[in-house]
């Protein structure tokens, strides 16, 4: 458990024959991009590569080159010479992926989380950073390890998607500066934004209206959220990745402050996603509460209880927390 900066994980990594790298369930392109990017370096450098996500490659990402590297964890558990842990804030977050691991001596985790403990051997963790991806390609630009243009790519949507089209806090510069150097290493922008925002399956148009149509403004009208239960879910065939990015709908709104979203699980608890636009209300320190975690302005956490129960919580622990903020 110590931090540690990338050429130390380079060189312990070296030697080691067979390396496995994952990151967190429900992968967003951070987390694919940098696995896939991760991946395709380590087998460069001539190990053994596998790459797992709890979720596998969700068909809505299957467009990121080499995608096809990642799948869903062996049935039987195996044993690494290391596991590389991308994106994942707390290690429970790599679900069934920790069931599929029956042995590593080492552990490594590159991650941006402010919430990140620290759960592994060696932890580069730098929340300066608005990707995983950001600090990866940072890494191996001044590594000079070569980036191909399959990596550049999944380096470039992993950066890309995190920072909100490099709208979101977090942004910097450095942010541009690395986009330049991938875009310079073979990244096709048009082409690769096309695949990210311009097509979705008709399923989540019918999804944003029922979304819509529950919206609810409490704490004077400056929190927003909205709820999805299980049956709705399960009539519309939703996917997990087809709620992705629906809470924007209500973020923008003028004068909210907080958007919620509460989705039913099958497993009888409550996925809450929260986003703040004021950063004297820390999302982050909600969802702990929660037992959640992410950061400030954009966190999330698992619940036990009806989905009634759980947004009634929420939504009062939300305008208490409103009511005084936590730096006063
Ligand atoms: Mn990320």
């Amino acid at each position: 458990m110590r931090s540690a900066v990338f050429p130390e994980i380079r060189e312990a990594l070296r030697g080691r024959r067979r390396i496995l790298v994952v990151s967190h369930l429900r992968p967003d392109a951070d987390a694919l991009g940098s696995t896939i990017a991760t991946a395709l370096w380590l087998r460069d450098e001539g190990h053994e590569v596998t790459a797992w996500n709890h979720d596998g490659m969700p068909s809505k990402f299957s467009f990121l080159p080499s995608s096809e590297i990642i799948t869903t964890p062996s049935a039987s558990p195996d044993s690494f010479d290391a596991v590389v842990a991308l994106d994942t804030s707390v290690k429970n977050r790599l679900g069934s992926v920790l069931d599929s691991v029956s042995h590593s001596p080492l552990w490594v985790c590159i991650d941006h989380h402010r919430s990140n403990p620290g759960y592994a051997d060696l932890n580069l963790i730098d929340w300066t950073r608005p990707a995983t991806g950001q600090i990866l390609a940072e890494a191996f630009l001044q590594e000079g390890i070569t980036i191909t243009p399959e990596m550049a790519t999944n380096l470039y949507a992993a950066i890309e998607t995190d920072t909100g089209s490099f709208r979101y806090e977090g942004t910097s510069a450095r942010t541009f500066e690395v986009a330049a150097e991938l875009t310079a290493r073979g990244v096709n922008v048009a082409e690769l934004s096309r695949s990210l925002y311009e097509h979705y399956p008709r399923r989540r148009l019918e999804l944003l209206r029922h979304t819509l149509v529950s919206a609810r403004f409490t704490c004077d009208d400056r929190v927003a959220s909205f709820s999805l239960p299980l049956a709705f879910a399960e009539s519309l065939g939703v996917l997990p990745e087809d709620t992705e990015g629906l809470i924007e709908h209500i973020r923008c709104i003028d004068g909210v402050q907080a958007a919620a979203f509460f989705e039913e699980l099958a497993d009888g608890g409550v996925r809450l996603s929260l986003r703040s636009k004021d950063s004297r209300f820390d999302a982050c320190k909600l969802c702990a509460s929660f037992g959640g975690g992410g950061h400030q302005l954009a966190s999330g956490a698992r619940i036990k209880g009806s989905i009634a129960e759980v947004e009634e919580m929420v939504l009062n622990a939300i305008c208490e927390a409103m009511e005084k903020p936590s730096n006063s």
